[in-house]
């Protein structure tokens, strides 16, 4: 995919706020300071457009981010975050549930997991969450760059059975620091907008 152009169009709170037009999107899910945000940048060959950030429990609205006219790519805030209040995760609960269940150009969801360390109980519940749902996933398992190429294949395995993965779904090795990865998780958007 040659990228042309990429903007954020906006940053929604409320469903009557997603745009229209029934253009493809694909929505991030992932935990606080899983590599979101940079694996949108990588995507989309930017430097920063998407805010990444050390600090986590940031971005508070989902952030549509139109690509060449074609398609979507949504930021969702991240869970997992310790220090959010029991109101602040019910909000954030009650967002994801109402955009991931009833908007109708999600063609898939990107799990994005950190390859190092076996997927967490969140990470558990929210695939769960999506399979439940029979709303499509592709994991991306990130931050490949801080693991050595001879354990990839182990950590790999780890991921997928720890998230006790459907063998339908993709599970894409990915590094926004090195680009591993972006061809094919391209290739697999590009199969997943045509569904
Ligand atoms: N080495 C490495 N660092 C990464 C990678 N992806 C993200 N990071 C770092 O992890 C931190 C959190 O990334 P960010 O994209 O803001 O996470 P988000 O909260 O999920 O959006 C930042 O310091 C990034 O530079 C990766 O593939 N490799
Ligand atoms: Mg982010």
């Amino acid at each position: 995919m040659k990228v042309n152009n990429a903007e954020i169009v906006i940053s929604a709170v409320r469903p009557n706020q997603y745009p229209e037009g029934g253009l493809p999107e694909f929505a991030l899910a992932g935990r606080s300071n899983v590599g979101k945000s940079s694996f949108i940048n990588k995507m989309l060959n930017r430097k920063n457009l998407a805010r990444t950030s050390s600090k986590p429990g940031k971005t508070q609205t989902l952030n549509f981010y139109l690509i060449n006219e074609e398609l979507y790519f949504v930021d969702v805030p991240g869970y997992g975050y310790a220090k959010v209040s029991k109101k602040e995760r019910e909000a954030w609960g009650k967002m994801i549930e109402a955009y991931i269940t009833s908007r109708e150009p999600l063609k898939a969801v990107l799990q994005i997991v950190d390859l190092r360390h076996p997927p967490s109980a969140d990470d558990v519940m929210m695939y769960d969450f999506l399979k439940h749902y029979n709303i499509p996933v592709i994991v991306i398992a990130t931050k490949a760059d801080k693991i050595p190429k001879s354990k990839w294949q182990k950590h790999l395995k780890i991921t997928k059975e720890t998230l006790n993965i459907d063998p339908e779904d993709p599970v894409i090795l990915f590094s926004s620091e090195t680009g591993e990865g972006k061809d094919k998780a391209w290739s697999t958007l590009i199969n997943y907008m045509k569904r």
